[in-house]
């Protein structure tokens, strides 16, 4: 009996890694203190009131915002455990083994898992204030897409501890990842967690979608609409297009594992290439989903802080509107080398250089932008000029790239690792923290430590540059990617060591942004933002109180123009808006919390784990749980009320410090 419960658990847990028990010991604590402090302060009701149940997008946004925090810790430590291996040659820190689980994870997790509910939290926390609505079309549809996220993150990252992590490749390509190869539990994870969290995404692409088309503020036609809708619009064709190949591609990779089918066994009559094939559909939409957003929140930010109006407007929302179909039509650029024959390859090459085009043309109307503006260089700022040259660079290389003859020499080497790391880093995350710190005060009511906030930036783009500079000579001087460990022979050591210091600086520049948060919360007092317009702002989302009332306005506007808040500051006329008229106070409608999102995506995580570990005891109630959710929530009808008329008046008064007349 014992022997029995002690050969399940060693295949169960993962055993004989001291930094895995280290984990272990440190995620028992952190639960028990989590438990802890929140029976003791007796919050476990208002957790439940205000959050998990809430369907506020808001606090929908400043969730997933939170969690993607969680996550890049957990990504960079992945990633500063693969420079630590590769700072030294014959360095066996790394077993290659845990290397390829750790290069695996890394990926997976910056990019499904860190930059998409980044996004997601802006998409959430902006869009509606930006085109002046209550909410978003689906608010409990909202609330399942996070709960679903959040579940197949957790799942994803359980492998670490319990039954062993992915370790083919952030893509999972067969044949490593077929059941012959990997027959381990860390691949099942892998489908799992991002399947269960990809449908979270392509239910927030579709809400997204129908949130922006039809629930604009009154006379904000398309044209009308600001900047960063339209880059979220784009970025949402992209998610409805291309998410269901992944889920596709996933479930097939799960056939095959499962149920011994064999789509992508060679030697089972299936073919591997497709596999790649599918993926890269997915896949290379994907990187573009991530980055119209960036492009988005860099054209508000140009424009507020140059106080102009958007150069090119128009040819903005065209230029986003082509990469996204675009990107569609391009995806073979990954394997140039894998024998599609000449004719192929050129077609693929030269799509993939068409994107350049409507990308300079963004680049050229940020930059006209800002000529002759009155700049004003505050974090939000400095992240946008800091990120304009990154991403020339960025792109350049992926000009490169994508010429096909060259990338027989470029591919899988380090100058892809350096080019990618540059657009995703440089473009993506340069973008998300750009838009973090512009609607910061939107956000929580007051504005972070601009000094703090100055170091950080600088600490990012030294190591930035430090770090993935050297990684485009490595990659030329012939080192490929995920090498775990190299000889002194090669002559790679010295560029691998900066590129390690510089991924050092990056951590400390991270540690310095969570100081920020916390220094911001400590003194919140001294930097409240009681205009609710703390950048002299152009859009919508700067005409109401910071941090916004639940309902968000208390009177829909009327939109004018393109610009309109703006505009109207410019007339005067504002003020008025600062003094909304009784009459024209009605009850506001509004969706209630609901339990639903979060109990069903627990059900969807038991069914995944089931599946993952072959317990159909777990699997078969998993799923009856998530059938149940959905007829319960069908029928269930008590889903909105209405907030009355003198509560919106109270609210108003204690936000904007006025009196209603
Ligand atoms: C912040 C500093 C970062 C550092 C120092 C870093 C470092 C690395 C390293 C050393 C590798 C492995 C190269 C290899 O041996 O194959 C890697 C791979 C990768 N990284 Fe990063 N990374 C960082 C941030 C990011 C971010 C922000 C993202 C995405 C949002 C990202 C996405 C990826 C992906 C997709 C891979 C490929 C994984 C694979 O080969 O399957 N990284 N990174
Ligand atoms: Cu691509």
């Amino acid at each position: 009996m014992f022997d029995q419960i002690k050969e399940f658990a060693s295949g169960f847990f993962v055993t004989g890694d001291p930094l895995i028990y280290g984990a272990d010991v440190s995620i028992l604590l952190v639960t028990a203190a989590i438990i802890f402090t929140l029976t003791y302060f007796k919050k476990w009701r208002w957790l439940w009131r205000e959050w998990l149940t809430s369907v506020d997008h808001k606090k929908i946004g400043i969730m997933y915002i939170l969690a993607a925090f969680l996550m890049m810790f957990r990504g960079g430590v992945d990633a500063l455990l693969m420079r630590a291996q590769l700072a030294i040659p014959g360095a066996d820190f790394l077993q290659p083994d845990h290397y390829n689980e750790v290069f695996t994870t890394h990926g997976v997790i910056m990019i499904l898992f860190m930059a998409m509910p980044f996004m997601f939290g802006l998409f959430n926390i902006i869009v509606p204030l930006q085109i002046g609505a209550r909410d978003v079309a689906y608010p409990i549809l909202n609330s399942l897409s996070f709960w679903l996220f959040f579940a197949g993150a957790m799942l994803f990252n359980l492998s670490f501890v319990i039954g062993g992590s992915p370790d083919a490749g952030w893509l999972a390509y067969p044949p490593y990842s077929e059941l012959m190869y990997n027959p381990g539990v860390g691949q099942d994870f892998y489908i799992w967690g991002i399947q269960i969290s990809g449908i979270g995404s392509l239910m927030t692409g579709i809400n997204f979608l129908v949130t922006i088309l039809k629930m604009r503020a009154p006379g904000m036609k398309l044209m009308k609409m600001p900047l960063f809708p339209w880059s979220v619009l784009s970025s949402c064709i992209a998610i409805i297009f291309s998410f269901p190949i992944l889920t596709a591609t996933l479930a097939l990779l799960f056939l095959d594992r499962y149920a011994g089918a064999h789509f992508f066994t060679l030697d089972g009559g299936g073919n591997p290439m497709m596999y790649i094939n599918l993926i890269w559909m997915w896949g290379h939409p994907e990187v573009y989903i991530i980055v119209l957003p960036a492009f988005g929140i860099f054209s508000e930010i140009v424009s507020t802080f140059s106080r102009k109006k958007l150069f090119g407007y128009q040819s903005m929302v065209y230029a986003m509107i082509i990469i996204s179909v675009l990107s569609f039509l391009v995806w073979a650029h990954h394997f140039f080398t894998m024998g599609s024959g000449a004719g192929v390859n050129t077609f693929f090459a030269l799509s993939t250089m068409l994107i350049a085009i409507p990308t300079g043309v963004k680049v050229f109307n940020w930059l006209f932008t800002m000529f002759r503006g009155r700049i004003t260089v505050k974090t939000p700022m400095l992240w946008t000029i800091g990120f304009i040259p990154c991403f020339i660079v960025g792109g350049l290389t992926g000009v490169l790239l994508s010429v096909a003859p060259a990338d027989f020499q470029f591919h899988n080497s380090y100058f892809l690792i350096a080019h990618f790391h540059q657009v995703i880093i440089g473009g993506v995350i340069f973008g998300y923290f750009a838009g973090l710190y512009y609607w910061w005060p939107k956000m929580f009511g007051f504005t972070l430590n601009e000094h703090i906030g100055k170091w950080a930036f600088w600490f990012w783009n030294i190591g930035f540059y430090a770090c993935f500079m050297p990684q485009y000579v490595l990659g030329l001087m012939g080192m490929t990617r995920r090498v775990v460990s190299y000889g002194w022979d090669k002559g790679w050591w010295p560029l691998n060591f900066v590129s390690t210091i510089g991924a050092a600086l990056m951590g400390i520049a991270f540690v310095l942004q969570v100081w920020q948060i916390i220094h911001g919360v400590k003194h919140y007092r001294k930097n409240l933002d009681t205009t609710g317009d703390p950048w002299d702002g152009r859009t919508l989302e700067w005409s109401i109180p910071s941090p916004a009332p639940h309902y968000n306005f208390a009177v829909l506007p009327q939109v004018e123009e393109l610009d309109d808040w703006w505009e109207k500051k410019q007339r005067g006329v504002h003020k008025q808006l600062n003094n909304i008229a009784e009459e024209k106070l009605e009850p506001i409608h509004m969706p209630k919390n609901s339990g639903m999102p979060i109990i069903m995506a627990g059900c969807w995580f038991l069914a995944g784990f089931g599946f993952v570990f072959h317990w159909l005891w777990l699997t078969i109630p998993g799923l009856a749980g998530v059938a149940i959710c959905m007829l319960a929530h069908s029928f269930n009808y008590d889903t909105d009320y209405y907030i009355p008329v003198k509560e919106i008046k109270e609210t108003e008064a204690a936000l904007r410090k006025v009196t209603i007349s």
